[in-house]
């Protein structure tokens, strides 16, 4: 009989393989499986209990936030809070960071980064909907409160991260920088189960992800590549999620670009709680990330919260190709 493998029970196998954990991490990640799953509850009902509907703000990105998004934003604050091992969030729904309250006798050692309703948009629509987040090891002192120092690093730094793609099964995927991992939820037992081990990226594939209404937008560079794509009988596949587009593209191969446009001029995503996060994943399963200017995302220096950048993201050879492209087309010598 097939033994079960809980995410927890993962995570406390990942921990005993390390002689200096302290067991602080495991219980981090766990916070933010308690929190998926109660978000997941409330994505599954969301047509049911009148929680739809733009909630009449918008976040830091400009974006019209559907009650949802406020809803997971604070079931992950409030898990994280009460187990102690984070000091502080930063969140594509608040402006700034938020300060956890400090638990008696644990130190937060971390700091997590997240975009708690990835692609909320479709929320209404029924389409999947998705959680990123990072983890980062704090640099101010454990005995103070957490500072912008603690979140302004660059995703080599990282220290797990991960995302929850609700679609239609719930699946939690992440990486503590050995390998990448996918637990499925079964909600008879209420349990991520271990469902994909050790996911490998394909080298290539047969899929291009892309807002092609902005084609008109992109730069020259931009536009022969996806042409490109077009005459190579690639299939479009674009559900503005960014959670659910990879995770087709961490299984069945292929690249996700979110160029730089008229309107987003640095691009679109959010470095810190987007692109870093994907990114560091898509690395672990022998995939490449990049901006439109060739730099590896992970290297990028973080300057702000809500810094955009540029993203070209998923199999080795297909992002390859596309910088062939760039090279050869780009108006601005790379
Ligand atoms: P557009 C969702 O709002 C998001 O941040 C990503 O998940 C997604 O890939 C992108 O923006 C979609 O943006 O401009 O194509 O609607």
């Amino acid at each position: 009989m097939n033994r079960i493998i809980t995410l927890d029970e993962f995570i406390i196998r990942g921990q005993n393989t390390y002689t200096d954990a302290t067991g602080h991490l495991t219980r981090l990640l766990r916070d933010i499986g308690i929190a998926a799953k109660i978000v997941n509850r409330e994505v599954n009902k969301a047509g049911l209990v009148n929680i739809l509907g733009i909630a009449g703000s918008d976040n830091a990105s400009g974006d019209d936030v559907q009650k949802l998004d406020i809803f997971a934003n604070q079931v992950f604050i409030d898990c994280l809070n009460n187990g102690g091992e984070c000091c502080g969030i930063a969140s594509e729904e608040l402006e700034d960071f938020v300060q956890l309250d400090p638990v008696k006798n644990k130190e937060a050692e971390y700091t997590v980064v997240m975009d708690p309703l990835d692609g909320s948009s479709n929320i209404d629509v029924n389409v999947s909907v998705g959680t990123i987040f990072g983890i980062y090891k704090r640099k101010s002192d454990v005995s103070g409160p957490c500072d912008i120092g603690d979140f302004l690093q660059k995703g080599t730094e990282l220290v797990a991260s991960g995302y929850v793609l609700y679609g239609t099964s719930t699946i939690l995927v992440y990486s503590t920088g050995n390998g990448v991992n996918g637990f499925t939820l079964d909600p008879s037992i209420g349990e991520f189960c271990l469902s994909h081990p050790d996911m490998k990226i394909p080298k290539t594939g047969n899929y291009y992800s892309v807002n092609q209404g902005y084609y008109l937008k992109f730069d020259l560079e931009m536009r022969r590549y996806i042409d490109h794509c077009s005459d190579s009988n690639l299939r479009l596949r674009y559900i503005g999620s960014m959670v659910s587009d990879l995770h087709r593209i961490m299984f069945q191969g292929g690249i996700f670009l979110y160029p730089n446009t008229r309107k987003y001029v640095d691009g679109k995503l959010r470095l810190l709680y987007e692109c870093n996060p994907m990114s560091f994943i898509i690395e672990q399963a022998g995939g490449t990330a990049i901006n439109t200017k060739l730099e590896r995302i992970l290297d990028l220096d973080v300057m702000d919260i809500h810094q955009r950048s540029t993203i070209v993201i998923g199999s080795p050879d297909m992002v390859a190709e596309m910088v062939k492209f760039v090279e050869r087309y780009s108006a601005v010598s790379i």
